[in-house]
């Protein structure tokens, strides 16, 4: 084979590697491999020093032709991928001005159904005449307990599993409020009877299992005049529970309880039907315990400052988080806690969906 030969074989086999190369980087490999310092072109015209003059005059011109040739057509080759990456990227990042508008926040967020249902309770009672009270998370031993008429090492303490912080330089130990208690007993040292509020809020226990979470949400209803009385109460939790479960009759049924902070205390049931996949508010014959109630007891009265000769007054609870699974069908109540996007997107509600009075709690 000629010298001659072997430069056109070379010259074929590279041209056919650079029209191969599909990208920018294959290209450059193509490159290296022929014009870089081990390439195989340089290696020849390195060669070309060795020649006898006759050979090289013969050589040179060939070996620098082939090298010309070669990197014209990896500039030509470069060019043409550089303008089909171009394209590329154009192609893929084209906008369809068309296209509606991606939902905003307002659109996408969803309330939370414990939210929303503390919202339905609100709006329920603010109609009834209440004012809304907050407190606190973290409370003092005093105001969670002791001015509730929990004795001092009465069992009832170690009972609610409370959160104890670490004790201060005077051995008092805060605690996680275990009830919204609290927020009422900061009321009656504070405001001049007649009181009508409701407190809802946090409340914790250290408590975990299917029907139990460590922070769960409560609601707390007081009323305080000199001749508040049973039948009133019951008035106020009979229209909670048809405005709450939007149906026109409920029946109740009071039970005897034991709470320290309440004499005498009740607990509630409410009729309801069973019959189906769901619990109906409202129908039916069976009973669902809904809350716990009584009137204050009058050392409760006593320790705020109130005669209890003078004042008397009602007060209940109950689990918000217990009302919003019954009321929206929710069977697992530890998915409340579990910021878990499908859950919200399924059960949550939409933010300019206020529920008033007016218009339908939850229509
Ligand atoms: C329940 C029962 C109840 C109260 C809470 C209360 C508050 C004060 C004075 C007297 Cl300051 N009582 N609150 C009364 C009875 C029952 O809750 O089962 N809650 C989930």
């Amino acid at each position: 084979m000629t010298d001659h030969s072997k430069i056109e074989d070379l010259r074929t086999a590279i041209s056919a590697e650079i029209a191969d190369a599909a990208d920018l980087a294959a290209l450059d490999q193509v490159r290296v491999a022929a014009l870089g310092k081990k390439g195989s072109i340089s290696a020849l015209l390195a060669g070309l020093g060795k020649m006898i003059p006759e050979e090289r005059q013969i050589m040179g011109p060939l070996l620098n032709g082939l090298k010309n040739q070669v990197a014209a057509e990896i500039d030509a080759r470069n060019a043409d991928l550089k303008q089909a990456a171009l394209a590329a990227r154009l192609a893929s990042e084209k906008v369809d001005v068309t296209l509606p508008l991606r939902k905003g926040p307002v659109a996408r967020g969803r309330i939370h159904p414990v939210s929303q249902v503390m919202d339905e309770i609100t709006a329920i009672f603010s109609d009834m005449g209440f004012t809304i009270a907050e407190g606190p998370d973290i409370e003092t031993d005093y105001y969670n307990f002791t001015a509730l008429n929990f004795p001092e090492g009465h069992p009832a303490r170690e009972m609610h599993d409370t959160f104890f912080f670490p004790p201060d330089e005077d051995g008092n130990r805060k605690v996680l409020r275990t009830h919204t208690s609290p927020v009422q007993i900061r009321t009656m040292e504070s405001v001049e009877p007649p009181i009508r509020i409701i407190a809802p809020g946090r409340t914790y226990r250290c408590d975990s299992d299917q029907t139990h979470t460590p922070m769960f949400h409560q609601v707390e209803g007081l009323v305080i005049d000199k001749s508040s009385h049973i039948g009133q109460l019951r008035w106020v939790l009979e229209e909670f529970l048809k405005a709450f479960f939007e149906v026109d009759q409920v029946k109740t049924r009071f039970r005897p309880h034991f709470f320290p902070f309440t004499e005498p205390s009740m607990e509630v049931d409410v009729g309801c039907d069973r019959s189906g996949d769901s619990v109906k508010i409202g129908e039916g014959e069976d009973w669902l315990e809904i809350l716990g109630c009584g009137m204050v007891h009058p050392n409760v009265l006593r320790n705020c400052g109130l005669d209890p000769d003078v004042y008397q007054g009602f007060a209940w609870g109950m689990g918000i988080d217990r009302l919003a699974m019954l009321k929206y069908g929710m069977n697992d109540l530890r998915a409340f806690f579990d910021a878990d996007r499908r859950w919200l997107d399924h059960y949550g509600f939409r933010p300019l969906d206020l529920p008033t009075l007016f218009g339908g709690l939850s229509s």
